[in-house]
């Protein structure tokens, strides 16, 4: 910005002194000379100040004149001003924009959907294949830090609290999961609406702690927000919190366009659902699952988005076993020496870095065909080691309209990435955190031609 006020007074000088020598009309033989030089001066300055004068304009630095007037994100460069035309954008606040964020109030167009939900003690093995599946060989003595069983170390099969599914109110038929679904693991069951559906879900616990289900992104009220804290509410409002064992609950979502894609999204957006009685423990429990809302009118009958071929999802979790409430029961049942108080390769051990609750890559294959279109809904959950950054091997991805091979997820992230696969074989996808990856955070997929 120096460079043009500096450039605009030279500018202005020259023009005053051309402007003086005209007018005073120096004598002839003094006069032509002296103007012939200012005109000559002038016909070089003025290119060269025009030159400075663009170029410094557009290299301000970002948070300048020119780089506010380029667009809402403040980068400075040109394609954002593109972009901001092509669709709207944060920072582009007129009525149209603040209409596509609020949406239309729930108005039932759709269908009720209805889940039936039971929490239940399972044993849950982290590594059901007693191998390492990603190298093709048995264990390390690396990997054995989490996944081996010794006198003081309880291996990789934890009680866990789970969210299962069953087919209707007397929970006595499971519903089965079907094979191509197997890798979803520990997660619970995926719950669908489309915009402007309801969704109802029926909950029984059958676990010795107080459970609830609490939803992300829906429109729920006091008694379905399945979350105690000091909200005012009483009575009825409140027997969403904390289902105790044997009790049950029903929670009623309604799915708004708030629910569902907003301008930068697809067809269809992912939300967590998760017990929130004790925040923490429940989820080191394993009580969270994935919850997806499809735009108005682009749903199948199931609620999946009928342009997508193939949806895939991903929880990224550093599991502290040593923050479940089962720990106790954990060590009694599985060790022959309880562990010492501050046996540190022990609490090293419960840190199972897992996806989908599964370690080095014993998750059941994901297999996908070439050239169908896929989304993948990844998300992350934990605490500050948390920070995950899921990488495919031999395709790509689009995430809100930029091209990536890796994505970043932080606790309770949650996102989708569209792939269309170009490229046969099998795959590693794994968290390229170092730590974590040594630690077994790794799983393959496979593409068929
Ligand atoms: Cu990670």
């Amino acid at each position: 910005m120096v460079l043009v006020f500096v450039a605009a007074v030279v500018l202005i000088a020259c023009a005053t002194a051309v402007a003086a020598v005209w007018r005073r009309g120096l004598g002839h033989a003094a006069g032509a000379p002296l103007r012939r030089a200012l005109l000559a001066t002038g016909a070089v300055a003025a290119p060269v100040l025009a030159l400075v004068l663009g170029v410094s304009w557009t290299q301000a630095p970002s948070g300048g004149a020119a780089g506010n007037l380029s667009g809402a994100h403040g980068s400075g460069h040109l394609h954002d001003a593109t972009q901001l035309a092509a669709a709207p954008a944060p920072g582009a606040s007129d009525d149209a924009y603040w209409a596509q964020v609020a949406g239309e109030p729930f108005h039932p167009t759709g269908v009720t959907r209805t889940y039936y939900l039971a929490a239940e003690e399972v044993v849950w093995d982290y590594a059901p294949d007693g191998r390492n599946d990603v190298t093709g060989k048995r264990f390390d003595d690396v990997a054995d830090t989490w996944v081996k069983k010794d006198k003081s170390r309880i291996g990789s099969a934890y009680v866990k609290c789970l969210y299962r599914q069953y087919t209707d109110s007397t929970f006595t038929q499971p519903k089965e999961r079907p094979a191509g679904d197997a890798y979803l693991g520990f997660t619970g069951p995926v719950i669908r609406a489309e915009v402007g559906d309801t969704i109802k879900v029926h909950f029984l616990n059958r676990c010795s702690i107080g459970a609830s289900v609490h939803p992300h992104g829906v429109f729920y009220q006091k008694a379905s927000e399945g979350a105690p804290y000091a909200d005012n509410t009483s009575g009825k409002d409140t027997l969403d919190d904390a289902v105790p064992k044997g009790g049950r609950h029903t929670y009623t979502w309604l799915v708004p366009d708030r629910a569902g894609p907003g301008p930068h999204d697809g067809s269809s957006v992912m939300w967590m659902y998760h017990s929130h009685t004790d925040e923490v423990r429940d989820t080191y429990a394993g009580l969270q699952g994935f919850l997806v809302v499809t735009a108005r009118g682009k749903a199948r009958a199931d609620g999946s988005p009928a342009d997508v071929d193939r949806e895939v999802f991903q929880l990224f979790a550093v599991m502290n076993e040593g923050s479940s409430t089962y720990l106790d029961e954990n060590i009694k049942r599985f060790t022959k020496v309880p562990p010492a108080p501050e046996d540190e390769g022990f609490e090293e051990s419960n840190l199972k870095h897992s996806i989908n609750g599964y370690l080095f890559g014993n998750q059941p294959m994901v297999t996908l065909r070439q050239g169908e279109r896929v989304r993948w809904y990844v998300m992350s959950m934990g605490t500050e080691v948390d920070l995950h950054t899921p990488h495919w091997h031999g395709n790509t991805v689009v995430v809100m309209g930029t091209r990536m091979d890796v994505v970043s997820l932080l606790p309770a992230s949650m996102l989708v990435a569209d792939m269309v696969p170009d490229n046969p074989g099998i795959w590693l996808f794994h968290c390229h955190v170092n730590d974590h990856l040594t630690a077994g955070m790794m799983t393959r997929y496979r593409v068929t031609s």
